[in-house]
């Protein structure tokens, strides 16, 4: 084990003493030095810099390419080359799919890992392929669309996605896309110093004055939803119309046509308008638009349908009543809603046809021979933390605590239980369980999801009657906690990254997810080709386009506000909530995960506000207490991260005892392992245990014995990862 002067260990878990201070000074000194990349055996911590570090060039690309680990300093590109070798089975190894989970707090910086990865991995192929190029282009069009300025990340992800990159050999063939969970409600509203979409911006820097006046659209500071976040609007023109036309050039290269994108700015354009749209009651209490030649036309206009249509659908519904034919006017506020429900909708739709669209474009090719492996890279939304936290966070949380969970039984439950297996001496490391958040947000019936699904299936139910049933149910649940004030609509989970309030506001509404009746058919038939494709079926949450039934305008429900298209007919089956169907694909995520070979990136945020050169050892500290990092480090140091079986030991290793044929048994790994001179291993049932040095050790007694340096690289490969 090392014990060197601080920051000099490229790997904790070679550290001697092993303590909290002991690890933040190390990580501090690595930091200072701007050694921003540091292992844990086979895990990447990686702290984010706040600034352009020039390490990710041509002189790195070539310096992790098919190296060993040992090699090279730790680096986001080993990963990248590790995650390449293991899939392709590397000396001799069976090949097998993988996964690099990135995990981290919103704005530390697993969203750069994620392209840097792609970037590495695209240099390993090597084949200058058009569809490399493309797959390149994925990550700043997906950004341009998903993300946004929050107050934790100026380039925060609103969605997690998963992206698989399939390889046929060494080269890659296609690429897919799964979007999860979209952030449609920031479209319509964002919190005070937060803003829309970039896309919006990028528009209006970008965009020529044809094409603004084509789409009618005002100055960017008089649109309603982008000026309720920010007192100002940012003024960068310069930047945004840079980041425009790389945006246009990313969509032209990944193969949009200009009918696509045009009809794609119109839609864009047509949300803004709508939110401008205003309404004024009249003395019934029904809802008019107040200038119905404003906004209101505009929309229509470029949303491709009927004015007088647009008008009716946002103010009331109609309805049949005994073959009669009701107009039922909505209120002021329910027409405000209506209008954001078509807007939201708009830009949900849009984002899913696009990652829909991507996946058209870069799905392997049919005719591929081979068998295809692949290597997924996850980037989900970090944990959440805001002053006001609502549905959005409690879903985002719930993924980072899924995340953590799945960490942890690789990490520390799966591994410890083969070592109980296989009967070696072993004393038990302890870790932070977080099943019980899981259970309190997934358990069926009572948990968080599906009491809220209750309550959005319960004709009285409201968001104070679901808080009152949760304060009920979860009252002896240590993890949850109720406000102290009575009637409040908030209430607290103690997650494992800390403790997050939430408030329960409209969530019946945005698990409902529902539009106003007439609005869908109305789209149908828009002149738009775009708006009447993304309407015409529902796209699903894995980006596959399934048709859905054509819905009757007939209604029998009653209710204050617009009431759910879908859900409103009785028989019929009911509308998929949000909270059920994130629930539905975390689960399948979590199965994708199972069934490949996990690699862990774990990115730490070194301050609140953004700025480098600032280690906030207490906000750090946090993170590492939280994810169990000592207790990681730990694991990798006392575990044993090699375990091949006996046959494969003897296989690889028999040159040692110099014997060409040996069978694979534990006497015959006895006596190579004795002959090694190596200490510290175990022998199992089945297994030989070894700590991941062991390997560099076997590698110097090869040497010694004047095996070529070439052959033990291969042999050596077969172990690693
Ligand atoms: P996130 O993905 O983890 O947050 P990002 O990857 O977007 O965080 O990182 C946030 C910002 O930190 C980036 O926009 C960069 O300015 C900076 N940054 C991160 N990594 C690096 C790096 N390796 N080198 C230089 N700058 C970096 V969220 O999506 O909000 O959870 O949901
Ligand atoms: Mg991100």
């Amino acid at each position: 084990m090392e014990s060197c002067k601080p920051g000099s260990i490229a790997d904790l878990a070679t550290l001697a003493n092993l303590d909290g201070k002991v690890l933040l000074n190390e990580l501090k000194v690595r930091y200072q030095e701007n050694n921003i990349y540091t292992y844990v055996g086979d895990i990447l911590v990686a702290i984010n810099p706040f600034r352009p570090l020039h390490i990710y060039g041509d002189e790195e690309t070539q310096k992790y390419y098919l190296e060993k680990k040992s090699a090279n300093p730790p680096h986001i590109f080993a990963i990248a080359d590790a995650a390449y070798q293991c899939m392709l089975g590397y000396g001799g190894r069976i090949p097998q799919n993988q996964c690099v989970l990135i995990s981290g707090e919103s704005g530390a910086g697993k969203t750069e890992s994620t392209k840097l990865i792609i970037k590495q991995l695209i240099e390993l192929c090597r084949g200058n392929t058009q569809l490399e190029q493309q797959i390149l282009q994925v990550n700043p069009l997906l950004e341009a669309f998903g993300n946004a300025r929050t107050t934790m990340n100026d380039n925060s992800s609103r969605f997690g996605k998963y992206i698989q990159l399939i390889f046929r050999g060494e080269h890659v063939d296609g690429a897919k896309i799964s979007e999860y969970l979209l952030e449609k409600s920031r479209v319509v509203h964002q919190n005070r110093g937060e803003e829309n979409f970039h896309i919006f911006y990028y528009m209006f820097g970008g965009l020529s004055a044809e094409q603004k006046k084509s789409f009618n659209l005002l100055p960017a500071g008089q649109q309603r939803y982008l000026t309720n976040g920010a007192d100002c609007l940012r003024a960068e023109p310069t930047f945004f119309k840079k980041q425009y036309e790389e945006l246009v050039n990313a969509m032209d290269l990944v193969g949009f046509t200009d009918e696509e994108e045009d009809n794609l700015f119109a839609i864009i354009a047509s949300v803004l308008h709508l939110g401008n749209v205003t309404f004024n009651m009249d003395d019934n209490d029904a809802s008019f638009v107040e200038d119905e030649n404003g906004p209101v036309k505009m929309a229509a206009r470029v949303l491709g349908v009927s004015g007088e249509e647009l008008v009716g659908t946002l103010t009331n519904m109609v309805t049949f009543t005994r073959g009669e034919q009701i107009k039922r006017h909505y209120t002021k506020a329910m027409a405000e809603d209506a209008r954001d429900a078509v807007s939201k909708a708009l830009y949900g739709r849009l984002f899913g046809w696009i990652v829909n669209k991507i996946n058209q474009l870069l799905a392997p090719k049919e005719q591929s021979s081979g068998e295809a492996r692949q290597i997924g890279i996850l980037d989900i939304f970090g944990f959440e933390h805001f002053e006001k936290n609502s549905f959005e966070q409690a879903c985002i949380n719930l993924a980072n605590e899924q995340l953590q969970f799945f960490f942890n039984q690789h990490v520390f439950k799966m591994e410890q239980e083969e070592y109980v297996k296989e009967g070696i001496d072993w004393k038990e490391i302890k870790f932070v369980d977080n099943q019980p958040l899981l259970n309190l947000f997934l358990n069926k019936p009572i948990g968080i999801l599906s009491l809220l699904d209750e309550e959005t299936h319960f004709p009285k139910g409201t968001d104070q009657s679901l808080v009152e049933k949760l304060n009920t149910h979860f009252a002896r649940n240590d993890n949850y906690g109720k406000s102290a004030q009575s009637k409040s609509s908030k209430f607290t989970i103690n997650h494992y990254a800390g403790k997050v309030t939430y408030d329960a506001t409209r969530w019946l509404d945005k698990n409902r997810d529902s539009l106003p009746p007439g609005v869908t058919e109305m789209l149908q038939s828009s002149s738009n080709a775009l708006v009447k494709l993304i309407f015409r079926g529902q796209i699903t949450r894995t980006g596959t386009l399934a048709l859905q039934a054509r819905k009757s305008s007939r209604t029998t429900r009653r209710s204050k506000r617009p009431p759910a298209a879908g859900s409103n007919d009785g028989g019929r089956k009911r509308k998929q909530t949000v909270g059920g169907q994130f629930k539905n694909s975390l689960g399948i995520l979590m199965e994708r995960m199972m069934s490949s070979s996990p690699i862990f990136v774990r990115c730490l945020k070194p301050n609140h506000i953004k700025v480098p050169g600032k280690f906030d050892e207490k906000y750090i500290n946090d993170q590492l207490l939280y994810t169990g990092m000592l207790e990681t480090i730990k694991i990798r140091r006392e575990g044993f991260a090699v375990r091949p079986s006996f046959a494969e030991f003897v296989e690889k290793y028999k040159i040692i005892v110099c014997e060409a044929a040996l069978p694979g048994t534990k006497e015959n790994c006895l006596k190579i392992l004795k002959a090694s001179k190596i200490t510290g291993w175990q022998i199992g049932k089945t297994k030989v245990f070894m700590k991941y040095y062991h390997l560099d050790q076997l590698s110097d007694v090869f040497q010694r014995m004047g095996v070529s340096a070439i052959k033990i690289q291969k042999v050596i490969r077969g172990f690693l990862g």
